[in-house]
């Protein structure tokens, strides 16, 4: 029988949401740690655990055909997967932030300010949009300390509490995106595995329902 195959974080912030939204659908799947796929025993449903930068990737290929990852991550990578559901957990927003000893009132007080950010393509993509020029610095983890060392005048980052940006003397100034985690699927799946995430779409809005 043809299966359907999923991909979710292999670890990290959504890790374990995914798993339970999967539950909560009714799928059993047995999550042994350090695997790098498994089976539902009781859906046609075949487990993929990756890095969530290289989900959407996946998902164009056709390796998997849907996964679970943060909607920034897939207009990040501008791969050509739908979106098919948001679901409601891993809410966060990317905001630019800037030293709170600096004067800032509007986007404008951007221009030509060194950005350090681990988005550069929707980054830019929101300069272009605000007519603003500015060198963006791309550093992959620990982008808040970037202007307390002096390697940016502001830095643009993934947002929860806020308690972050605090710690580090900085203050949010511009929400760019407002993101939370998706479903996305392959743009040509198999009619059959059409079929199977309908079954399961129904079974995700349906969870979702009934948190409302
Ligand atoms: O190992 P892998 O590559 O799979 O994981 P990762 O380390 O790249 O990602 P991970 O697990 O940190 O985040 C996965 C996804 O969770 C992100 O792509 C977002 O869609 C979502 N998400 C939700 C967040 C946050 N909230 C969040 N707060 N991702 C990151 N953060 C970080 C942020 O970068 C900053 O460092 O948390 C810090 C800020 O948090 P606050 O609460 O202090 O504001
Ligand atoms: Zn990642």
């Amino acid at each position: 029988m043809m299966k359907l195959k999923i991909a979710i974080q292999k670890s990290g912030r959504l890790h374990d949401d995914s798993i339970k939204l999967l539950k909560e659908c009714g799928i059993d799947i047995n999550n042994g740690v350090n695997k790098l796929k498994t089976e539902a025993s009781n859906f046609p449903l075949e487990v993929f655990f990756l890095r969530d930068d290289d989900i959407p990737q996946y998902i164009e290929d056709g390796v998997a055909d849907i996964g679970i990852v943060g909607e920034n991550v897939v207009l990040e990578k501008k791969k050509q997967v739908n979106i098919v559901e948001k679901l409601g957990f891993g809410k966060c927003r990317l905001s630019m932030a800037v030293p709170k000893t600096m004067e800032y009132s509007t986007v404008k007080d951007l221009e030509n300010t060194r950005i350090a950010t681990s988005y550069p393509v929707i980054v830019n993509e929101f300069l272009q949009r605000n007519g603003i020029k500015a060198e963006i610095h791309e550093i992959s983890g620990s982008v808040e300390i970037a202007p307390g060392i002096g390697l940016a005048d502001a830095i643009c980052d993934l947002v929860s509490s806020g308690s972050t940006l605090f710690m580090n003397g900085l203050k949010e100034v511009e929400t760019v995106l407002k993101s939370e985690a998706v479903l996305a699927a392959c743009h040509n799946l198999q009619p059959e595995q059409q079929i199977l995430l309908d079954k399961l779409l129904f079974r995700i809005q349906a969870v979702k329902k009934a948190k409302n």
